[in-house]
């Protein structure tokens, strides 16, 4: 249950700087995703609403994926390449994930005199933020935002595009109200934002579901080449650029592939291994809770995170040193974990 008056004091706070702002930076880790997006597009209706005079900017080092692309406001969304305008903020915003994990805006967020942090991750890497508004029993930051929104310091109305918006982080970090972080809040809130009468069908679909063809294309490959390992109980596939190239397939259409991977019969923890373009390797787990695997990604390297049951990492290895090493410490911290009580 998402209780919101813990956080009056910070709420006050934020309030009293957005009241002397004027230029508003609002930002997400890289790779945004359907939480972090609709999480930035509700805050920036939020801040509009309530202090209409200000300049919100929102600012993601990655171009969004097209699959948002249909969500209202999403314009707004801008990288540093398309950016116009002096990148210095009277204030910063990041949601959904730490400032360390934002690429080229950490640097413009590190300049913002204040700095607010709003999140429902568990685990957060040490970072001076003015404002921590952290919630880990919201299942999504879009969760954690409508009900700030609903505040008085807020009170954002909640009309069709609003209700898309947080309704697509709902969906996106509970996988349509399956996974083991849904509560019954989360799908009260799911069924308040139905009565504004939007077409959630089409949220479901565009923002979860569909896949472009050089997508479907990647899924069959990466899904012929998993291999299983640890007794079968860990399935494990690769991505590679080559691969992306060959299909014609973009960065975004690797979105879904580790959840596939993850409904295998019979194995704890799914994990894929992405060629990033730099040599380094981004990492996809999920684990049907033997493993924390958000402890595992942050055992590996400070640049991974996440769920206990759904997280990622970067590791700075090309893909073909990545691949033993990380199977290697996957296959040992699972075999020292506890097993799970059905
Ligand atoms: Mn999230």
């Amino acid at each position: 249950m998402t209780d919101v008056k813990k956080f009056l004091a910070q709420l006050s706070d934020f309030d009293s700087a957005l009241k002397t702002a004027r230029r508003i930076l609002v930002t997400a880790p890289a790779a945004a995703d359907g939480d972090s997006i609709g999480a930035q597009l509700a805050l920036r209706r939020m801040i509009g609403h309530r202090f209409p005079q200000l300049e919100v900017h929102i600012v993601n080092d990655e171009l969004m994926p097209d699959r948002y692309r249909f969500l209202p406001d999403v314009e707004m969304v801008e990288t540093p390449d398309s950016f116009k305008g002096p990148a210095e903020f009277d204030l910063g915003v990041i949601v959904d994930g730490g400032i360390d994990r934002a690429g080229r805006v950490k640097e413009w967020f590190d300049r913002c005199p204040v700095k607010v942090f709003i999140d429902h991750h568990a685990v957060s890497v040490e970072y001076p933020y003015t404002i921590r508004i952290v919630e880990p029993k919201a299942c999504s930051t879009t969760e954690l935002m409508y009900h700030l929104s609903q505040t008085s310091f807020f009170s954002t109305p909640i009309d069709k595009d609003f209700a898309q918006q947080i309704y697509l982080g709902l969906i996106f970090d509970t996988g349509f109200f399956r996974h083991s972080n849904t509560t019954p809040e989360a799908m009260e809130l799911g069924a308040q934002l139905l009565r504004t009468g939007f077409d959630f069908t089409r949220v479901g679909e565009r923002g979860m579901l569909e896949r472009t063809f050089p997508s479907l294309q990647l899924l069959a490959d990466t899904l012929n080449r998993a291999e299983r390992v640890a007794h079968g109980k860990i399935i494990w596939s690769v991505l590679t650029q080559k691969k992306l190239k060959e299909l014609g397939a973009s960065d975004d259409d690797r979105e879904g592939i580790i959840d596939q991977l993850f409904l295998t019969q019979g194995i704890d923890v799914a994990l894929l291994f992405y060629e990033l373009p730099n040599r380094e390797t981004r990492l996809s787990l999920r684990s049907h809770g033997n493993l924390d695997v958000a402890t595992f990604a942050r055992s590996l390297t400070r640049r991974g995170g996440g769920h206990t049951k759904a997280a990622g990492a970067n590791v700075e290895l090309p893909m073909e040193e990545a691949i033993p090493w990380v199977l290697g410490k996957l296959t040992e911290a699972l075999a020292q974990s506890k097993p799970r009580v059905e």
